[in-house]
């Protein structure tokens, strides 16, 4: 059969999955009735919650005979590294571009891989129906992205598309149409065939998938040879281990399920049930002549955490797991498919390093255990350091700021004093565009404080570049914070008197303990206080209904904004009902006294 392999690759938000839900709809996979209005590629909780991509997934559709593998990828630079495996089922690419942003920090990531592996691209100018968008600007950007990624000349000579995957609609030209057609056929004549080798079976397992009664599935392109139901296959590992398995059952994408086979051919893109023990990177070979495929290479960590037990005064309240052993488990069972991921024990029996590729990476996981009942407290991201040659070096990233002129200054401020360095600034649109290089560090927080300081004006986006040497002291957060003295509930009595003091993040009547934090005072330095006082009663008035409060709402932050929040001596507290924030010690006195010898031996 006729084939062709796509991956869809993007900077977050240009339109991926928008876009697949259009392929999907264009070749009719859904009947009348199955319209849902919401992005059915982005299945997971989560993934509808943010509206992002977290997981590369595969569809298939038929046009004009042909099957056509596309396959969705996440645009957040965390993910970059699963993009970059998915890829290798890919023989062309579908590069979008927001034809009001033009390229941006992950757009020159995913191309620089599928320019890298040789794959065919097309480049859709995508969201053209945006007001004030620049689709012939954006086209020029992106011709220069290639020749400076040393693109070949027939790279180079990439087919345009322009269009708006929200309405529907792609033209070889900006003119509307109302359909995508011109898309699948510049598809059809683009992307080539994918190469059928001939010879002993290799397929090279590029992700995972899961289901909850076939377990673990196998998936990658079939590269050379065939694979069947039924046969006996060598699996070939990293290490170069070789074990003898059986394929239970083999599966093709077909719409955005799964069609059960008994045989696949190379070129197609396949699932394979029935499989033990094997990860990501090995390759399925012909038992009697194992041949492996070039390893993968797995995105190294940027980023560290430590994971512990919950240790406050409510552990237990609130979640189903709450021990070491189970929090152990979970996170060894979890690097079996998240790539990027390593656990190693710490020094203490109740705690777990993680290391991941960054804020989000690491958030969802926590996001998700969460939401399976455990209960668990994180520190402060820490970005990892390395020596190199003698020298102490740590990460630093392309931060990429569009922002109304008149904030530029306070951005550029911003971003300085935490050690970025400005590399570019011009004008797009209405917008002023501004480029810095910045340690990983300070981009720590940064967002929330960019988004104050450009009444949430601000676009920004960073990616990991380079490791250079490391940069001294970046300032932490300016303001400290209100620890509660006691642990009980808090009153409106209370948090009212307190009002002037700081922004709260718990509500009246909320349970807390003695250390844990539950405001942020309007200046530096932290401050213990009772916000549990009842109100003194002059007469008989219940307490608490009477004085219905003027105070403020209380500031809610997501996870990963606490994790962004927190600075070293503090943690935060994560049950599946509850995120807290609190001081890694609890009580005040010890809190001093260690304090006081860091102090010294500072
Ligand atoms: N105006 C306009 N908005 C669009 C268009 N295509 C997508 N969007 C919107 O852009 C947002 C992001 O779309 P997605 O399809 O989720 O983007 P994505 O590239 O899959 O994002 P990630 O998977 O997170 O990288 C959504 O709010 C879409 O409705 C378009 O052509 N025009
Ligand atoms: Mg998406």
């Amino acid at each position: 059969m006729n084939i062709r392999n796509i991956a869809i690759i993007a900077h977050v938000d240009h339109g991926k999955t928008t876009l697949v839900d259009k392929i999907l709809h264009a070749t009719q996979v859904f009947r009348e009735n199955q319209e849902t209005g919401e992005l059915i590629m982005d299945s997971n909780d989560l993934e509808r919650e943010r509206g992002i991509t977290i997981f590369s997934k595969n569809i298939s559709v038929t046009y004009k005979g042909v099957k056509v593998n596309v396959i969705d990828t996440p645009g957040h630079s965390d993910f970059g590294g699963e993009v970059e495996r998915v890829l290798k089922m890919a023989d062309g690419v579908l590069l979008l571009v927001d034809a009001f942003e033009g390229p941006m920090p992950q757009t020159r990531f995913v191309l620089q891989k599928a320019l890298a592996l040789g794959l065919h691209p097309i480049v859709v100018i995508n969201k053209v129906d945006k007001p004030n968008c620049r689709p012939d600007e954006v086209h020029d950007a992106v011709f220069e992205l290639f020749f400076n990624l040393d693109a070949t000349e027939e790279q180079l000579n990439f087919p345009t598309i322009y269009g708006s995957s929200k309405n529907g609609w792609m033209n070889t030209s900006i003119a509307e149409t109302n359909n995508i057609f011109p898309l699948m056929d510049a598809i059809l004549e683009h992307v080539p065939e994918p190469k059928v080798n001939e010879g002993f079976l290799q397929m090279q397992i590029t992700s995972l998938d899961y289901s909850s009664f076939l377990g673990r599935i196998a998936v990658g392109k079939v590269a050379r040879g065939s694979i069947k139901e039924g046969q006996q296959i060598a699996l070939v590992q990293a290490d170069g281990g070789i074990k003898k398995m059986k394929i239970k059952e083999l599966y093709v994408f077909e719409g955005m399920g799964k069609k059960k086979v008994t045989e696949v051919i190379a070129g197609d893109i396949c699932a394979v049930v029935g499989l033990e023990n094997f990860n990501i990177g090995d390759t399925i070979a012909d038992a009697e002549n194992p041949e492996a495929l070039p390893t993968i290479s797995v995105d190294e960590p940027t980023m560290s955490m430590l994971f512990g037990i919950n240790n406050s005064p409510f552990f237990g309240k609130e979640g189903k797991f709450v021990t070491s052993r189970h929090l152990r488990d979970r996170l060894m069972k979890e690097t079996e498919k998240n790539l990027a991921l390593k656990v190693e024990d710490s020094d203490s029996a109740d705690s777990f390093n993680v290391y991941g590729r960054g804020i989000l990476h690491l958030g969802i996981l926590i996001e998700t255990m969460r939401r399976e009942g455990f209960e668990l407290t994180i520190g402060q991201p820490q970005v990892l350091v390395k020596e190199i040659n003698g020298t102490k070096h740590e990460p630093y990233e392309v931060l990429v700021v569009d922002v109304p002129a008149e904030y530029s200054g306070k951005v550029i401020d911003l971003v300085t004093q935490r050690k970025g360095e400005m590399l570019v600034m011009e004008t797009k649109g209405e917008m002023q565009h501004l480029e810095f290089d910045i340690p990983s560090r300070g981009l720590i927080g940064l967002r929330s404080n960019m988004l104050t300081s450009t009444a949430g004006e601000a676009v920004m986006a960073h990616r990991f570049h380079e490791y250079k040497p490391w940069k001294g002291a970046i300032p932490g957060r300016n303001n400290g914070v209100l620890l509660s003295k006691t642990t009980e509930k808090t009153t409106a009595y209370s948090i009212d008197k307190l009002q002037d003091r700081g922004r709260f993040f718990v509500d009246p009547g909320q349970d807390v303990y003695a250390g844990q934090i539950i405001a942020e005072h309007i200046k530096p330095g932290d401050l213990v206080v009772n916000a549990t006082e009842p109100k003194k009663l002059t007469n008989h008035r219940a307490s608490g209904s009477d004085d219905a409060s003027k105070a403020a709402p209380k500031i809610q932050m997501s996870l990963e904004e606490c994790m962004e929040y927190i600075q070293q001596d503090e943690c935060i507290e994560v049950t599946p009902k509850s995120i807290r924030l609190r001081k890694v010690i609890l009580n005040e006195d010890d809190r001093k006294r260690v304090s006081k010898s860091m102090a010294q031996t500072a």
